[in-house]
C-alpha cells in the first residue's frame, strides 16, 4: 500500500475514575491518535505513553515531536506492506509506543484494505477473548473491596489490585479473605528492591496468580533471583520491550508469565514474535492495557486473539474508563466476562470523527 497522509490530533478525555498507581495518579489523559491514510482508507493507532515519562521513557510531547521530525518520513510516500513497517521506525532508539501508534494503524489500513478483520489478518484465531480488571490504589481497604464487588458482579475473570510499599500485604489479605475464591494478581509497577524479598514472601500465602513487576522497570536479574525466592509466578511488564528481552527474562528465570502490550513493544510484529517466544517456552501471556480509548482498546483486543493470549488480559469494557468512547460500536464486556471479536473489517471499530473533533486541542496533517 502507498502511504499518503498521517493526520496527527492530540485530544483530552477525563477519566470517569482517577486511576492510581505506584507511580501516580492519572486523571485528565492527553491522547494522541494516529490516523494512516492510503487509497482513501483510513487506519488508525494510539499512543499509549503517558503525558510525563513515569511508566517508561515516552511522553506524548516526545510522541508528537518524533512523529512529526523523524519518523512520518520514513512512511510518506512509500509503497510498503504493514509487516515492513516496523523495520522502517527501528532507527529511533525506544519510543516503542510512538513506533506502534504508526505501525498498528498502517495494520488497521491494510486489514481494511483487504475487508479483513484486523485480528485475523495478524494470524489470531480466538473468537472470544477473556477479561479481567486492573483496579487502581484506593482511599481505603473498604472502597477497595466494594470496587473488586462490582467487577466481580459484572463477571469479570481476573481481578488485579495495583500495590505499593504501605498497600500491599494487608490489603491482600482483606480481599483474600472476603473473597477467598476470584483468580487474584498484584501490580507493583517497579515499587520495590530486591532487600524487599523478605517482605515480598508474604505474599505467598494468598494464591495469587502472579505478581506483576514488582522490581525496576529496566531489570531481568534481580527478577531472577527474586523468583526462585517466591512460590507465586512472576509477571513481567515493563522489563519486556521486546523479543529479545522476552526470551532473556525466560532464559534467566525472571518470570514465567509475560504482559504484552502493543506499544511497549513496539506494534504488532513484535508483540507476535513475543508471543510466539514465550509459546515456544510454555510461558502464557495476557493482554495488558495503558488506560486506552476504543482506539487503543480496539487493536488489544485484536492482539489477544493470538492463541498463546491464555490468561484474562487487562481490556474491558469502555464505560469502565470514559463516559463516552471515541469508537461505534464501544467495548462492551458480556455477563460471563469476555469480549466477542468483532468480525467486522480492520479493527472492527469507527472512529466517532465529530466526537475526537470536539476534543481535539491540536492537529496536524503530515504528507
Ligand atoms: O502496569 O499495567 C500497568 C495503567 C497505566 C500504566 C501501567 C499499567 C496500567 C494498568 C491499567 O494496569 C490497565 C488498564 O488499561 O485497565
Ligand atoms: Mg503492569
Amino acid at each position: 500500500m502507498k502511504i499518503e497522509r498521517i493526520l496527527l490530533r492530540e485530544i483530552r478525555m477525563e477519566l470517569l475514575h482517577p486511576f492510581e498507581t505506584s507511580f501516580g495518579v492519572t486523571h485528565d489523559k492527553r491522547i494522541l491518535l494516529t490516523e494512516v491514510i492510503s487509497e482513501g482508507v483510513s487506519g488508525w493507532g494510539e499512543v499509549t505513553c503517558k503525558a510525563l515519562p513515569l511508566y517508561n521513557e515516552e511522553f506524548i510531547d516526545a510522541a508528537w515531536f518524533l512523529i512529526r521530525d523523524a519518523l512520518a518520513a520514513r512512511l510518506l510516500g512509500q509503497n510498503l506492506r504493514a509487516a515492513e513497517v516496523a523495520g522502517r521506525l527501528e532507527f529511533i532508539r525506544g519510543h516503542r509506543m510512538t513506533r506502534a501508534a504508526l505501525e498498528t494503524a498502517v495494520w488497521d489500513v491494510e486489514a481494511r484494505q483487504a475487508m479483513k478483520p484486523l485480528w485475523e489478518h495478524i494470524g489470531g484465531s480466538r473468537k472470544e477473548i477473556d477479561c479481567g480488571v486492573s483496579i487502581g490504589i484506593q482511599k481505603d481497604v473498604p472502597t477497595l473491596l466494594e470496587k473488586i464487588q462490582t467487577e466481580v458482579d459484572a463477571g469479570y475473570q481476573r481481578i488485579k489490585l495495583k500495590i505499593k510499599p504501605g498497600w500491599d500485604v494487608d490489603v491482600v489479605a482483606a480481599v483474600r479473605e472476603r473473597f477467598p475464591t476470584i483468580v487474584l494478581s498484584v501490580d507493583a509497577n517497579s515499587a520495590y528492591r530486591l532487600t524487599d524479598a523478605e517482605h515480598l514472601r508474604k505474599l505467598d500465602q494468598f494464591e495469587l496468580l502472579m505478581i506483576e513487576q514488582p522490581l525496576a522497570h529496566d531489570d531481568l536479574l534481580d527478577h531472577a533471583q527474586l523468583a526462585r525466592r517466591l512460590e507465586t509466578t512472576l509477571c513481567l511488564d515493563e522489563s519486556i520491550r521486546s523479543a529479545r528481552h522476552a526470551e532473556q527474562a525466560i532464559e534467566c528465570g525472571a518470570c514465567g508469565i509475560i504482559n504484552i502490550k502493543l506499544g511497549r513493544v513496539g506494534g504488532f510484529s513484535e508483540a507476535i514474535l513475543v508471543h510466539n517466544i514465550a509459546r515456544t517456552h510454555g510461558v502464557p501471556v495476557w493482554c495488558g492495557g495503558m488506560l486506552e480509548t476504543g482506539v487503543g482498546r480496539a487493536l488489544n483486543i485484536a492482539m489477544s486473539t493470538l492463541e498463546n493470549f491464555a490468561l484474562p488480559g487487562d481490556v474491558s469494557a469502555s464505560k469502565r474508563y470514559w463516559a463516552r468512547d471515541i469508537i461505534q460500536p464501544e467495548v462492551e464486556v458480556t455477563p460471563y466476562g469476555t469480549i466477542r471479536v468483532p468480525h467486522r473489517s480492520g479493527s472492527g471499530f469507527a472512529v466517532d470523527r465529530d466526537y475526537v473533533e470536539s476534543l481535539t486541542v491540536r492537529r496536524e496533517e503530515l504528507a
